[in-house]
Order: C-alpha cells, then structure tokens, then sequence
C-alpha cells in the first residue's frame, strides 16, 4: 500500500496488515468514500473510547513547521478551561503568522452572557498571557453560532494562505472544520470528533476552492488540565455538555467545599461573602467546616464525595494544597483548569486555599461574566 494513504477521519496513516495496530483498515473499506481507519469507525459509530496520546515531540516537530509557511493560524480555545488550553509560546511554532484567536463551546456559558464583553475579556486575557492575535471570534462548532462573523474574519485575514487550526487536545478542532465542511463546501469528508482527547492522530489536509487547504491537526496534550488527568470514563461527568447554571454558595470563613472527591476549596480567611460555582453540574458539591474537612475526605472519599470512586481515585494524582490570596477590591475568579472557576462576589478580599491533583493548573483571573 502506498505509504501515503492517510484516514480521512483522524489522519493515521493506513495499513492493511494488522487490525491490532493504529491505521488498520479492512481491504473492503478502501473502496468506500470518505476511507477511514476502524478506529475512527467505532468512535464514530459506536462511541467507542479509544483515544491515543500522539507522540507529543512529533507532533511539537511538525506545528514547527507552520513558521515557515505563509498561513494563518486558528487557534482554537475551550471557553470552559481559557488558561488551560491557551498554548504558550505559539509564536515560537508559527513564527510572524497571524493568529485569529476562536474561542469555542460559548454554548456552554449561561445564555445571558454579553459576548461583546466576552470579546474585550478575551482580548485583554490574551494580552496578558503574551499572546499577539490578529483578532478574536466567538463560536460554538457544535451548535453552529456564531460562525458569520468568524467567517468574516477568516476571510479578511486569510488572503490566499492555507490555514492550520491548532489547540489543546479536545478543544473542537475538528468539530469546527466539519462545521466548515458542511455549511460551506460540498465535500464529502467528515473529520471524527469525539467525546475524549486525543482523537486526531496526524495533520488532515482539506482542499479549499482556491487551491489552499484548511489543516486540522492533534491536539496538544497538557497534563496541567483535570480533564487529561482523570481517568476517560469520568469525563462526561466533569465536562459540561449543556449551558453552566452557576450555583452560589454563602460562606463564612473556615468553610470547605467538595466538589466529589476531585478538589476541595476552603474559604479560610475573610468576611461572610458568596462565592459562585461554574462547574459541571453533575459533580455534586458537598459543603462542611474546614475543622471537619481532612475527617470528611479520609472517611468519605469515592464514596459519599465521589465522583470519582475509589478505584478511579487510585489513578488520579494526588492532592497538592494551593493558596489563593483575592485582594481586597478585585472581583475575581479562580479557574481550576478542567474542573471549571469558583467566582468571589466580595470585594472584601479573601485567603482560599484550594486542594487539586498535583500539577493541576490554578489561576486567579478577573472575571468572565
Ligand atoms: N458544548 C460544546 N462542545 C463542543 C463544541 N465543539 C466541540 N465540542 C465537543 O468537544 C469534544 C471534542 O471535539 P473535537 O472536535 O473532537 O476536538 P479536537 O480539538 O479535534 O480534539 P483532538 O482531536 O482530541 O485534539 C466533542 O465531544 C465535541 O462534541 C462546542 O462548540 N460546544
Ligand atoms: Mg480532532
């Protein structure tokens, strides 16, 4: 078989000689359009959960590659985890490219969000984590919102260049540039997409009317985010799939939340104040006394704080204590990347500290909405 043959769904190379391996496709298969590899026809048609970890200094080699071409680059961000799947240091793979910065899932932030304000807030956020971006759009790949304007925008910016979409692993690439496929071109491809990271496996060139191509690529894995950590079957558990309904809870100081057994939040110093949770809603918080809280969690772990059980809790790294110190004055919140963000409504000031599997990205940010 030609070498070159690639899955149209994933971009794994094909091979016809064995099904335990990656990229092994049935001889009848060949003769159907679009060719895809058996994985991603049990992903696709049996919601099957075989995600791969790419080979991360590959795949860092090849986005490498994207400085020294003329394109543009969509990178890709999930609204629901902003500092986890933003990559640092982009520049240093794209070299002078320009960057539309897409921030995708906006159907997961409650309805009544203003988006222009979502916009500035992007803006500044990016700034303040050193990246350059050309400009910034709002979608969601998976209802289809928001897509005249980033149309708009991808046209403006794109002036006959190829166009590489990138982002953490998970972050609606591919459901993005189906979204494309379908609404604006007549081709027959399909990208797959799936429930857990790790879906696309190579670069997937798509040919656009003018000769160029739009280039869907692996997700960057990043072990900072709870959702790359927990193990797979939890996942639709932490992540959202419906608009966040914030829940707001009074504390007094020396209060402790659980959400399940995955991160704990004490409220350890400062006036009586609310604090609002967007998280999933289907990790149930449990609210105690910081006194009770190491008893609590030793004797109620993967049980009553669950999720997760106990025998998912074995694979999760361990908790490291975090301390958060919200100034006085600033309306802030608190992202724990994978799990959501805990907003402060005072402005009195508050010491929080917060327990997460070690490694787990925590950052203080001005609100959202
Ligand atoms: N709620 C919501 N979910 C989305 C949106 N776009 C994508 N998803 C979901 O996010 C998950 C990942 O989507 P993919 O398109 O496979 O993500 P990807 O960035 O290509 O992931 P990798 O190939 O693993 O890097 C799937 O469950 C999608 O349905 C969106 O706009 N809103
Ligand atoms: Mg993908």
């Amino acid at each position: 078989m030609e070498e070159e043959l690639q899955c149209e769904g994933c971009g794994v190379h094909l091979q016809m000689d064995d099904p335990s391996a990656l990229g092994y496709v049935p001889e009848q298969a060949l003769l159907k359009i679009p060719v895809i590899c058996q994985r991603c026809f049990r992903i696709k048609h049996y919601n099957e959960m075989t995600s791969e970890t790419p080979n991360q200094d590959d795949f860092l080699r090849m986005l490498g590659h994207i400085a020294h071409t003329r394109s543009l680059v969509i990178h890709i961000i999930d609204v629901f985890d902003f500092e986890g799947s933003l990559i640092s240091g982009l520049q240093r793979f794209i070299g002078s490219n320009p960057v539309l910065l897409v921030v995708n899932k906006m159907d997961l932030l409650p309805k009544v969000t203003n988006w222009n304000k979502v916009v500035n807030w992007v803006q500044k956020q990016a700034k303040d984590n050193g990246l350059k971006v050309a400009d910034v759009a709002l979608c969601s790949a998976k209802k289809g919102i928001g897509f005249d304007t980033l149309l708009k925008k991808l046209d403006s910016l794109r002036q006959g260049r190829d166009v590489y979409v990138v982002g953490a692993t998970n972050a609606g690439k591919s459901t993005l540039i189906n979204r494309l496929i379908k609404d604006y071109s007549d081709l027959e491809s399909e990208l797959t997409t799936s429930h857990y990271p790790g879906t696309t496996l190579n670069m997937v060139r798509i040919p656009l009317d003018d000769g160029k191509a739009i280039i869907d690529t692996p997700g960057i894995v990043y072990k900072h985010r709870l959702s790359e950590v927990v193990p797979k079957p939890l996942l639709s558990t932490l992540l959202p799939d419906k608009p966040i309904k914030p829940v707001v809870y009074q504390l007094n100081e020396k209060q402790t939340l659980f959400f399940g057994s995955l991160v704990r939040f004490d409220f350890a110093r400062g006036e009586r104040q609310s604090f609002t949770c967007y998280t999933s809603n289907r990790i149930p918080v449990h609210r105690t006394k910081l006194e009770r809280a190491d008893e609590l969690y030793a004797q109620h772990k993967g049980e009553m704080l669950a999720p997760p059980t106990l025998d998912q809790l074995e694979h999760i790294p361990h908790w490291t204590r975090v301390p958060v110190s919200i100034r006085k004055g600033q309306e802030a919140e608190i992202l724990i990347s994978g799990l959501g963000w805990i907003k402060a409504n005072g402005t009195q000031g508050a010491e929080v500290v917060i327990h997460a599997p070690e490694g787990t990205k925590i950052a203080v940010r001005k609100s959202l909405i």
